[in-house]
């Protein structure tokens, strides 16, 4: 992990499960911390650890140069930091909130109005891997020497990759990873329902889900984004046709097992679509360009 300069003031806004993460890791780092949250008991266990709490947004903004912004909502944010442009002004913040790149641009276009230099992240990791070399944090904004400077506080958190200038780049980035995610998170929960209907323990099937899943995933995401980029979807692998013969048969056996079939049911009408329209001895990454609304 990068190195930090310890000695950098720091206030955070926002102390949820991750927001408390990041100000322990700045804590822990030996960053003088101010922390600040709507419902201040959570304070507690952060000043414990040596934390400043601020009675107000104001005082914790004006406690640092930096000011680190992780609330559920961009909406929460902005309604946050609106009455606080006088404080803001000439401080930078680093909103690590989820949000669209759109939220972001918004954000950003409200911030260098006010003279706050803003950058938009994402947060790759859950809080129990904040300050693990497995965490970083995607960033990008319109001022990336604010970025610079602040780069050596936030690598306490986790390494940071920064992403472009437009400030909605970040957004982009976090959204389509937590996508390919929650798309595996899907896969592996229809899995154990299927298989947790013959009685089958989780436990005993885990190791099987857990390598196949690591398998599959290890070649496709390079296989499919080398189809991508050159347009060659032609596939010696598994083509779109089998794959449509095949899935009535996982539908049909969710049916028997009395388990849903709702979150792979629209894979149907996908593959239906593509094979239909001339497709049928393409790849998967075909599916991309199918998805596509132009
Ligand atoms: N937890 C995770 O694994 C993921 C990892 C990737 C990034 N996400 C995003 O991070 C944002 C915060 O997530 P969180 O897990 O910390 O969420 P909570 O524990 O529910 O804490 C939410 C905090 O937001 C405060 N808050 C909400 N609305 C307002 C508001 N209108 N004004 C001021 N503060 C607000 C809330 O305050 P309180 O309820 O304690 O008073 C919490 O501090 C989120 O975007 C994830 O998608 C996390």
């Amino acid at each position: 992990m990068p190195t930090t300069s310890a000695t950098a003031p720091v206030s955070v806004l926002g102390l949820g499960l991750m927001g408390s993460a990041l100000a322990a890791a700045l804590l822990k780092a030996g960053h003088p911390t101010t922390v600040w949250n709507r419902t201040a008991s959570k304070t507690g266990p952060l000043a414990a650890q040596g934390a400043t709490p601020a009675d107000t947004v104001g005082d914790a903004i004006g406690a640092a140069p930096l000011v680190i912004v992780c609330l559920t909502t961009n909406d929460d944010v902005r309604a946050l930091l609106a009455p606080e442009a006088g404080a803001l002004a000439g401080r930078t913040v680093v909103n690590l909130t989820n949000g669209t790149p759109e939220q972001a641009r918004e954000l950003a276009r409200w911030a260098a109005e006010q003279g706050v230099s803003y950058i938009d992240g994402g947060i790759m990791a859950v809080p129990q891997m904040i300050a693990t070399p497995a965490a970083y944090i995607l960033c990008s904004g319109t001022d990336e020497k604010a970025y610079e400077t602040h780069r050596p506080t936030l690598a306490a958190l986790a390494g940071t990759k920064w992403v472009g200038d437009d400030p909605g780049a970040a957004a982009l980035y976090d959204l389509s990873l937590l996508t390919g995610m929650y798309g595996m998170v899907m896969g592996v929960v229809q899995a154990y329902a299927l298989v947790g209907s013959a009685g089958v323990p989780a436990r005993e099937f885990a190791p099987l889900l857990k390598g196949w899943v690591g398998a599959m995933t290890e070649g496709l995401v390079p296989g499919m984004a080398e189809a991508l980029d050159s347009g060659q979807h032609l596939t010696d692998v598994s083509s779109l046709a089998v794959n449509q013969a095949a899935l009535p048969n996982f539908l049909a056996a969710y049916e028997e097992a009395g388990v849903s079939g709702e979150l792979l049911r629209p894979l149907q009408g996908l593959l239906d679509r593509a094979v239909e329209a001339g497709h049928g001895a393409d790849g998967l990454s075909r599916l991309v360009t199918f998805l596509e609304k132009g």
